[in-house]
C-alpha cells in the first residue's frame, strides 16, 4: 500500500514536471504568461505553473491582528494628477482631478469584455456589496513590507454582477495613471482578492489609491493596481500595450 501511494504521488510529481517542461517548450501560447521569446523570462512560466502545481487552489493569505498593523509608505504614483510623477497621463490625470474635486460622487468602475451584463458602479454601489475586511502584508518588490487592514468587496462578487462568461480567463485592470495589470481567473476568483476603498478603519487615502484599488494578496505588492477605474474580462492573455509588465521587464506572475 505505501509503496504504490509513493509511486502514484511520484508519478504525479513526474507527471507535472513534465508538463512544465511541456509548457516551457510551447512557449508563449495564449494560455500561459508571455516570454516574448526571451529564454530569461522563462522563468515566468516555471514560476506561474509551479505556485499553481503546489498550492492548494485557494490557500490563504496569512491574515493578522489589528495591533500587527504598521505604517506603510506610498509608492510608485501617489497622486495621479500630479504632471510631475513618472507615470502620469494626462487625459485620466485631468479626469482624475475633476473626480476628485467632486469627491469621487461622479466616478465609475467599468467591467466590460466578455461578460453578459457589462456595468458601471458607483463607489455606493461598490459599498453595498458584502464588505471583507483583512488585515495583510504588503510586500513590495523593493525589498520593504507591511501590515494594514484593508476593506473592499470582493472582486468575484463584482465580477458575477457583471457575469462572468464560462471562457473567461483573465481580468485586466486599468488604472488613472500609466499602469495596467492582469491576474488569472484563480487569482480574480479568491477570496482574499479585494477591490478595497477602505485602509486602516478609514477612506482609502489618494497616496494609496483612491477611491479603489486592487488587493491581490499572494503575489508581490506591485500587482496591486491603485487608483483603477476600469476592468475588462478576456478570455486569452493580452498585452497591455507599454505600460505592461512583460514589456517593462518584470514578471507577469510574482507568487509570494
Ligand atoms: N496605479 C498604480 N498602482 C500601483 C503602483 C503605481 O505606481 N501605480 N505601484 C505599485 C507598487 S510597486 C506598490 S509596492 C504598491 C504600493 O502601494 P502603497 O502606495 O499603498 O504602499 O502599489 C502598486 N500599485
Ligand atoms: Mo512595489
Amino acid at each position: 500500500m505505501k509503496s504504490a501511494q509513493l509511486l502514484t504521488s511520484r508519478r504525479t510529481i513526474i507527471t507535472g514536471l513534465a508538463s512544465s517542461g511541456g509548457l516551457l517548450l510551447v512557449g508563449c501560447s495564449d494560455t500561459q504568461p508571455p516570454t516574448y521569446g526571451n529564454v530569461l523570462r522563462m522563468a515566468d512560466n516555471l514560476t506561474y505553473r509551479a505556485q499553481r502545481l503546489l498550492l492548494p487552489r485557494l490557500s490563504l493569505a496569512r491574515e493578522y491582528d489589528t495591533h500587527d498593523i504598521t505604517s506603510i509608505p506610498a509608492i510608485g504614483t501617489t497622486d495621479p494628477a500630479d504632471p510631475h510623477q513618472g507615470s502620469y497621463n494626462e487625459k485620466n490625470g485631468v479626469i482624475y482631478q475633476q473626480l476628485r474635486d467632486g469627491q469621487f460622487a461622479n466616478w465609475r468602475l467599468r467591467i466590460e469584455g466578455n461578460v453578459s451584463r457589462p456595468a458601471s458602479f458607483s463607489l455606493s454601489d461598490l459599498q453595498r456589496f458584502p464588505a471583507r475586511t483583512q488585515i495583510t502584508k504588503h510586500t513590495c518588490e523593493e525589498g520593504w513590507s507591511a501590515i494594514a487592514a484593508w476593506t473592499g468587496v470582493p472582486l468575484r462578487r463584482v465580477l458575477e454582477a457583471a457575469g462572468i462568461r464560462p471562457s473567461a480567463r483573465f481580468v485586466n485592470l486599468y488604472a488613472f495613471d500609466d499602469a495596467a495589470e492582469s491576474i488569472d481567473m484563480l487569482d480574480a476568483l479568491h477570496p482574499q482578492t479585494i477591490l478595497a476603498y477602505g485602509m486602516n478603519g478609514r477612506d482609502l487615502p489618494i497616496a494609496h489609491g483612491a477611491p479603489l484599488r486592487l488587493r491581490v494578496e499572494r503575489q508581490l505588492g506591485y500587482k496591486s493596481l491603485k487608483f483603477v477605474h476600469r476592468i475588462v474580462i478576456t478570455d486569452r492573455f493580452e498585452d497591455l500595450g507599454k505600460i505592461s509588465e512583460p514589456r517593462n521587464g518584470w514578471a507577469w506572475y510574482v507568487g509570494i
